[in-house]
C-alpha cells in the first residue's frame, strides 16, 4: 500500500485524529495518540530542564507592533499569522496576531529581565501550540495549522556561547529523537535563502519518510544580535559597557516528530510502538472457553501483580482473541501476552513481539524480566532498521541526470554546489523547477569540501557538497 494511503487509514482506524473538526488545517488529537505526545513531551522537557532550561509561559496573542519589529522576521511570518481584529463588539486599538512563534512576544521582556552579566545565560522554553497560516497542502501531524512544539529562547553574554548552544540543541535532538524515539535524520546548515525570518544561520535535523521525501523535525537557529538590537537587549559588561546579547531559539517539532515515530515503524498491520512511547506497553488476551473464564480470571491477577509498573491493559472483552490480537496490533501495543488453560496449568504465559511476531513462553518469576528483555531487543531492532534504511538512502551524484534519477529513489542526493549563501540561489532555483527538489544544506558539522570539484548546476567551482532532496 502506498505510504500516503497506509498514513490516512491508520490516523483513522487507530483512532489518533478526528480530522472533522469544521477548520482547515485543525486537528482533534485523539487520546491514543496524545497519550504518546505527552511521552514525548516529558522526555524532551526533561532533557531541555537537564541542559538549564526553565519552563515559562507566554500569551498567546502578540500585538501587531512587536511582530513588526524585526523586518526580516515580518516578512517571512506577515503571510503565515492568524489576527484577532475584535473583541466583542469593538475593534482592537491594535490589532494582534496568534503566535506563530514567540520571540516577538518574550524578548521585549528579556530586555526589561537582563541587566547584567548575572542574568545571563537566560534560557528558557515553552511547551504548546503555534498558529501558522500555512498555505501549503496540510496534513495530519506533518504539515498543520495548529503545531505542537517546544520553542527555547535562550540569550548568552557572547557569540561563543551562542554556538555552543547550537550544538547542545543538536545534541538533545540526537538523544530524545534518534536515542529514545530511534527516529534516524541529519543535521545541515540550511543556505541563507531558507533560514528562519530573522536568524543569522538555522540549523535543521531531517528524517526520510517512508516515502521518501524528508521531514524537517527540529530546528535550532543562529539568531545573533539581531533581535537583541531591535528589542534593545543589552547587559552591561566587565568594563562598564552595555553590550546586545547573543540569541539562540530551537523548535523542536512534536506534531513532526510523532508523525514520524508512527510512520517509520508501522506495518501493514498497523502502528509499531516502542515501549517507552506506547499507552499501553503490555495487553493481556485472555484465549476463554466455554467453563474457564474464573479461572482464566484469577490466573490474570497473578500475571497482573508480576506486571506492575508497566502501562498493562488487560483485555476481557466479549470479542475472540483472534479479533483482540488483530485489534492491538493495529494499535501498536509493543507486547501481547496471551493466556489460555495450557498457560494457567503450567503457570506460565506466551508473550509475543508487536514488531516480528515473535512468540515465546515464559514462566511467572521471569515475566517482568522477559518483558523488559524482549522490549529492549524490540525497539534495538527497530531503531537499527530505521537507521539502516536512512543510510541506504544517501546518494551521490555529479551529473544533473544523475541527479534526477537518485532523487527518484527517495532520500537525499550529495552533489557539489557553488555556494550556500545568496549567490546560489540561481542554481537551487533551476534544481527547484526542474526537480521539484530543495537544497537541504550542507551537513553539520561540515565534511570535507570537495576538492576541484564542480557546482552540480552551473559548472562553476563548488564550495561544498550539499544534499538534495524532496521534501514536506
Ligand atoms: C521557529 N522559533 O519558529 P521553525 N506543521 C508541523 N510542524 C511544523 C510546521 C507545521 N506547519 N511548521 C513548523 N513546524 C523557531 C524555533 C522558536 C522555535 C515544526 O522555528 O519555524 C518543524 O519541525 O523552524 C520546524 O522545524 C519546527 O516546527 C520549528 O519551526
Amino acid at each position: 500500500m502506498e505510504f500516503s494511503e497506509w498514513y490516512t487509514n491508520i490516523l483513522k482506524e487507530a483512532g489518533l485524529v478526528d480530522i472533522r473538526y469544521n477548520v482547515k488545517g485543525f486537528l482533534v488529537v485523539l487520546p491514543w495518540a496524545m497519550k504518546t505526545i505527552k511521552l514525548i513531551y516529558d522526555v524532551y522537557e526533561n532533557e531541555l530542564e537537564k541542559d538549564g532550561h526553565a519552563p515559562i509561559k507566554f500569551p498567546v496573542v502578540i500585538p501587531e507592533t512587536n511582530l513588526r519589529a524585526e523586518k526580516e522576521h515580518i516578512k517571512g511570518f506577515e503571510g503565515e499569522v492568524f489576527w484577532v481584529t475584535r473583541a466583542g463588539f469593538n475593534e482592537l486599538e491594535e490589532r494582534l496576531v496568534l503566535r506563530p512563534t514567540s520571540e516577538t512576544a518574550m524578548y521585549p521582556l528579556f530586555a526589561l529581565w537582563i541587566k547584567g552579566k548575572k542574568d545571563l545565560p537566560l534560557k528558557v522554553y515553552q511547551s504548546g501550540e503555534v498558529w501558522r497560516y500555512e498555505t501549503k497542502a496540510t496534513r495530519p501531524f506533518i504539515r498543520v495549522r495548529e503545531i505542537l512544539w517546544i520553542e527555547t529562547h535562550d540569550a548568552f553574554a557572547t557569540k561563543e556561547e551562542m554556538m555552543e548552544q547550537v550544538k547542545k540543541d543538536i545534541m538533545i535532538a540526537e538523544r530524545v529523537i534518534q536515542e529514545k524515539c530511534g527516529i534516524p535524520f541529519m543535521v545541515f546548515q540550511r543556505p541563507q535563502w531558507d533560514k528562519f525570518a530573522g536568524a543569522d544561520n538555522t540549523y535543521a535535523a531531517d528524517t526520510i519518510m517512508p516515502d521518501g521525501k524528508v521531514l524537517q523535525i527540529a530546528t535550532t537557529h543562529e539568531l545573533g544580535q539581531n533581535f537583541s538590537r531591535v528589542f534593545d537587549i543589552k547587559y552591561m559588561d566587565d568594563d562598564g559597557k552595555k553590550e546586545f546579547v547573543w540569541q539562540t531559539c530551537y523548535g523542536p517539532g512534536i506534531s513532526r516528530i510523532y508523525a514520524a515515530l508512527i510512520s517509520l515503524f508501522g506495518d501493514e498491520k498497523g502502528l509499531v510502538l516502542s515501549f517507552h512511547f506506547a499507552p499501553f506497553q503490555v495487553v493481556l488476551v485472555p484465549v476463554y472457553k466455554t467453563d474457564n473464564k474464573k479461572k482464566i480470571d484469577e490466573y490474570a491477577e497473578k500475571v497482573l501483580s508480576h506486571l506492575e509498573g508497566f502501562r498493562v491493559y488487560y483485555d476481557r472483552s466479549e470479542k475472540t482473541p483472534g479479533f483482540k490480537y488483530n485489534y492491538w496490533e493495529m494499535k501498536g501495543v509493543p507486547i501481547r501476552i496471551e493466556i489460555g488453560e495450557r498457560e494457567v496449568d503450567s503457570e506460565k504465559v506466551v508473550i509475543v513481539r508487536r514488531d516480528n511476531r515473535e512468540k515465546k513462553s515464559v514462566g511467572l518469576k521471569d515475566l517482568k524480566v522477559e518483558v523488559e528483555r524482549c522490549a529492549e531487543q524490540m525497539f534495538l531492532d527497530m531503531k537499527n532498521k530505521a537507521r539502516k534504511r536512512f543510510d541506504s538512502l544517501i546518494h551521490e551524484a555529479e551529473k544533473m541526470d544523475e541527479v534526477e534519477k537518485k532523487l527518484g529513489f527517495g532520500g537525499f542526493v550529495k552533489v557539489p554546489f557553488c555556494s550556500i549563501e545568496m549567490d546560489g540561489k540561481g542554481c537551487y532555483e533551476k534544481i527547484k523547477e526542474r526537480m521539484h527538489a530543495e537544497v537541504r544544506g550542507i551537513k553539520f558539522p561540515e565534511e570535507e569540501k570537495p576538492k576541484n570539484k564542480k557546482c552540480v548546476v552551473c559548472g562553476k567551482t563548488a564550495k561544498h557538497f550539499v544534499y538534495l532532496a524532496r521534501q514536506y
